[in-house]
């Protein structure tokens, strides 16, 4: 992995991401501190009367964008969003993704995916040439817990990457609960040679609710390079 992003780079993709946000559309706000940039500078614009409503993707976006003045719906209200602006952890040449660092991976590919388009913003550190240096999240119910991490784990040996699941734990020890009241198994698959080929041995999974491998639902990923700011398409 690259070194260590500073704040600044992630502020500068947040800010090149804004120039894909027209005037009164439906935007899926996105989790993570890449994504708090953005949330902070869509703010700036909407006190400059930029007309939106946002679908955040965790409680935690939740409380910032309400406590910043961005009108709030849910995807109750909206169905069907023009437009979602999320993070990642990691991100390949085919803009396929792991998501899930941040433990809203349910809520953020429900609303990536009532998104006509979606914008990652990842600071050059989350640009691989292989999915796994980070460890895959999979949101799995607390129900059977034993039986699907075993599943989970032959999960990955059939798709060829092999390696450890460990339960996620939170600050204070207890096992980390999402917002959906799920519990997550880092896996780290390193590397995942065939992402549609895990994808689809995890979502055959009973126990596991979802995954944070997001493939076919980025646009385009904003990052930055030696140039500054770019856009990768997919
Ligand atoms: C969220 O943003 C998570 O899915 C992902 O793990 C995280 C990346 O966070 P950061 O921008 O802080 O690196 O979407």
């Amino acid at each position: 992995m690259a070194d260590q992003p500073d704040e600044s780079s992630k502020r500068r993709v947040a800010a090149r991401a804004l120039a894909f946000v027209e005037d009164g559309m439906r935007l899926g706000l996105g989790t993570g501190s890449t994504a708090q940039h953005f949330v902070e500078l869509l703010a700036e614009r909407v006190r400059g009367g930029l007309d939106v409503v946002g679908v955040p993707t965790s409680e935690r976006t939740r409380l910032q964008a309400e406590s910043l003045g961005i009108r709030l719906a849910t995807l109750d209200d909206l169905p069907e969003l023009d437009l979602t602006v999320d993070g990642a952890d990691e991100f390949d040449p085919e803009l396929r993704l792991i998501k899930g660092g941040g433990g809203a991976l349910l809520r953020e590919k429900i609303v990536a995916s009532a998104s006509a388009r979606m914008i990652v913003i990842a600071d050059s550190s989350k640009r691989v040439a292989r999915l796994g240096g980070f460890p895959l999240p999979v949101e799995v119910n607390a129900f059977g817990l034993a039986s699907t991490r075993r599943k989970v784990e032959r999960a990955g040996e059939a798709a060829g990457a092999r390696g450890s699941v460990s339960l996620r734990h939170g600050p204070d020890g207890s096992p980390y609960l999402t917002d959906g009241g799920h519990l997550i198994l880092d896996c780290r698959f390193d590397p995942i040679p065939d992402p549609e080929a895990l994808a689809e041995r995890l979502v055959a999974i009973p126990g596991v609710v979802e995954h944070g491998l997001f493939i076919g639902l980025a646009s385009a990923v904003v990052t930055d390079g030696d140039a500054g700011t770019l856009v990768v398409e997919r």
